[in-house]
């Protein structure tokens, strides 16, 4: 079947009633602007960020992790939603059932305004207190932060970035949006290299639950073999493409 064949046949089966879950990785940013972790541009300084993204490289040098976390809140203040964005935040309004699962941790499903978005690694926009003095997270878009690392403002303590580092749970809150978001009829992996867990293993749970599952990547990845359609492609062009398909079949949508 040709990549237009695959679009058509996948169209047919988004109607109103169906249950879609989305779940997205770095990729579905990248036409934004927004680095993605793995792969060309994925490193920051001479570091990998396996070697950033824990609670020991924090513990070690909280003022390096800062500064990736300082830097890539100030890129991401500047970047806009694309198109991928665009088209996901129509569905959540358009399909009665819709769910959106996300790896990110940029707000730029939310910026875009879609709705019933489950952030699997918290957020970018969080912050939260090192020594748990304070139980959650809370919201602080202070861009670039006056002093790395930041203190926090009950205890003088360090503040942490709001975000699940490896080896660390994903908050019950959004593990039970995600167990949920599976009983669904149509499941699509859009942007993720699929190496992470629990997170990558979403998709064959589906899939055993009864999904039709679809990834939407430009390189093949290690769930590209295990998902009932492949759709290899930039997220932007191919939700794009897919949308063009589902308006001209859902005229007053
Ligand atoms: C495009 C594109 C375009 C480019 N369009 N596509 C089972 C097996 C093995 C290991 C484990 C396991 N279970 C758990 C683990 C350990 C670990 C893990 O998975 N390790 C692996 C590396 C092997 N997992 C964890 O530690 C997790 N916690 C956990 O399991 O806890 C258990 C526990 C329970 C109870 C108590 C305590 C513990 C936590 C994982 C947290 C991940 N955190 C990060 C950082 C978040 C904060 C931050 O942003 O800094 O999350 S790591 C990083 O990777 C980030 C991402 O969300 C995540 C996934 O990356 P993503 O989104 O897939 O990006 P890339 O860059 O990898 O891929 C981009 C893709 O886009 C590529 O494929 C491109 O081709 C594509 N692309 N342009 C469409 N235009």
């Amino acid at each position: 079947m040709t990549l237009e064949e695959d679009l058509r046949s996948l169209a047919r089966r988004l109607t109103h009633g169906t249950r879609i879950t989305v779940m997205t990785g770095a990729g579905v940013s990248a036409a934004s602007g927004v680095p993605t972790f793995r792969g060309p541009g994925g490193l920051w300084k001479d570091f990998r960020p396996e070697e950033l993204a824990t609670p020991e490289a924090f513990a070690r040098n909280p003022k390096t992790v800062w500064e990736w976390y300082d830097w890539r809140r100030q890129l991401v203040a500047r970047c806009r939603p694309n198109r991928a964005h665009e088209v996901l935040a129509l569905w959540s309004r358009r399909f009665e059932s819709f769910a959106l699962v996300t790896q990110n941790v940029d707000g730029l499903h939310e910026r875009a305004g879609t709705a019933n978005v489950t952030r699997f690694h918290g957020s970018l926009w969080e912050v939260a207190c090192s020594e748990k003095c304070r139980p959650s997270s809370w919201q602080d878009e202070t861009v670039p932060f006056p002093r790395l690392p930041p203190p926090c403002p009950w205890c003088g303590g360090y503040l942490r970035p709001g975000v699940v580092w490896f080896g660390e749970a994903i908050p019950a809150a959004a593990l039970a949006g995600a167990q949920r978001a599976l009983d669904c009829d149509v499941f699509l992996i859009v942007g993720t290299s699929s190496i992470v867990y629990p997170a990558a293993g979403l998709a064959s749970e589906a899939r055993s639950r009864g999904a039709f599952t679809v990834e939407i990547n430009p390189e093949a990845t290690p769930a590209s073999g295990q998902v009932d359609l492949a759709l290899p492609g930039p997220a932007e062009k191919i939700l794009d493409e897919l949308e063009k398909i589902l308006k001209a079949s859902m005229p007053e949508t």
